[in-house]
């Protein structure tokens, strides 16, 4: 029997009072105003959303849900699913490489000794993404550090993945991951070199991750964070519109190249990572009109390129 896609939604709800309902997985509070909850299952992200009170975005399977912590490490799985967060702070490990390679190779310590290793999905927030010039970005650091902690874990593929720059505490390095039990299928973007191709302008250690990922079912697509670049080239610098265009037909061609109708809908949630506040209400009405009807949570985040004004990711399902 293939696993059917955990069902990932935006809600208006305590963490508390949706960790109680059967089968949650996992829990997700966005930015500064929202509670700390002691539960594996919850995660606090550094992102402030741009609305004025915060949804909580919840992941649920079928069945039981257990859940455990081994150091900075939580987790949870049911029904063949396992969700895997760790959270680090800079300044214990010595720098954002250092961190992302202990987180990674923490990460890969515990799956590689459970069924349910196949990395579908990962996350990541850094602080201050941007700093540092050329080679020296925090964001180069993090790739660096990301590709020596994984090592060979992920030599059949890499999963599909997001890096976001957040404004909370700067040395917090957050990470978490949806695996199962049994191997998605990757998928890349017709009209993207694929990330771990980057020329070397882009950095010494090129991005891991795939475009997307159809799930073991093929009932879902978790889409890696999507933005203007075509090619591996930015477009549409300091465009904000043209970027939300380039951006949609991006996604667009994923999901063709995923073998999905072209169109989002009421049940495939997403989330909008805008860097400067101040073009929130735009990309807000760009999706009213271009997504209408698709659950859409915008965040204050920064793009791994300084360029870039906007990233999208989330999901489809069949
Ligand atoms: C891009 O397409 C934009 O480093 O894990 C998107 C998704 C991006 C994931 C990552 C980076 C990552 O290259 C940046």
């Amino acid at each position: 029997m293939l696993r059917r896609a955990p069902r990932v939604t935006y809600r208006m709800a305590e963490p508390a009072t949706a960790l109680k309902e059967a089968g949650t997985l996992a829990v997700f509070g966005f930015g500064a105003g929202s509670e700390r909850v002691d539960d594996p299952r919850f995660v606090r992200v550094g992102l402030e959303s741009f609305d004025a009170a915060a949804p909580i975005e919840l992941w649920q399977v079928d069945g039981p849900v257990y859940c455990g912590a081994e150091g900075a490490l939580r987790w949870s799985s049911g029904d063949g699913w396992l969700f895997t967060a760790i959270e680090l702070d800079e300044r214990e490990h010595g720098g954002p490489a250092a961190t992302a390679k202990l987180a990674y190779e923490q990460l890969h310590r515990f799956l590689a000794g459970r069924r349910d290793h196949h990395v579908l999905r990962m996350w990541n927030y850094l602080g201050a993404i941007n700093q540092g010039e050329g080679d020296a970005e925090r964001y180069k650091h993090f790739c660096d550090g990301r590709a020596s902690g994984m090592g060979d874990f992920f030599a059949e593929g890499f999963p599909a993945a997001t890096a976001i720059g957040h404004r909370g505490d700067l040395h917090l390095l957050q990470i978490y991951l949806l695996a199962c039990d049994q191997p998605g299928h990757r998928v890349e973007n017709p009209r993207q070199v694929s990330a771990w191709h980057y020329p070397r302008q882009y950095g010494r250690t090129p991005p891991s991750f795939a475009r997307a990922m159809t799930l073991p079912a093929r009932d879902a697509l978790a889409i890696s964070g999507t933005a203007a670049i075509v090619g591996h080239t930015s477009t549409h610098q300091d465009d904000l519109d043209a970027q939300l265009d380039e951006t949609l037909a991006n996604l667009e061609a994923l999901l063709g190249s995923a073998g999905m109708v072209a169109e989002f809908d009421t049940l495939s949630p997403l989330k909008i990572y805008v860097r400067h506040g101040a073009d929130a209400a735009r990309v807000r009405a760009f999706a009213r009109q271009r997504l209408p009807g698709v659950p859409v949570l915008l965040l204050h985040g920064d793009i791994c390129r300084r360029e870039l004004l906007v990233e999208i990711d989330g999901w489809r399902y069949a």
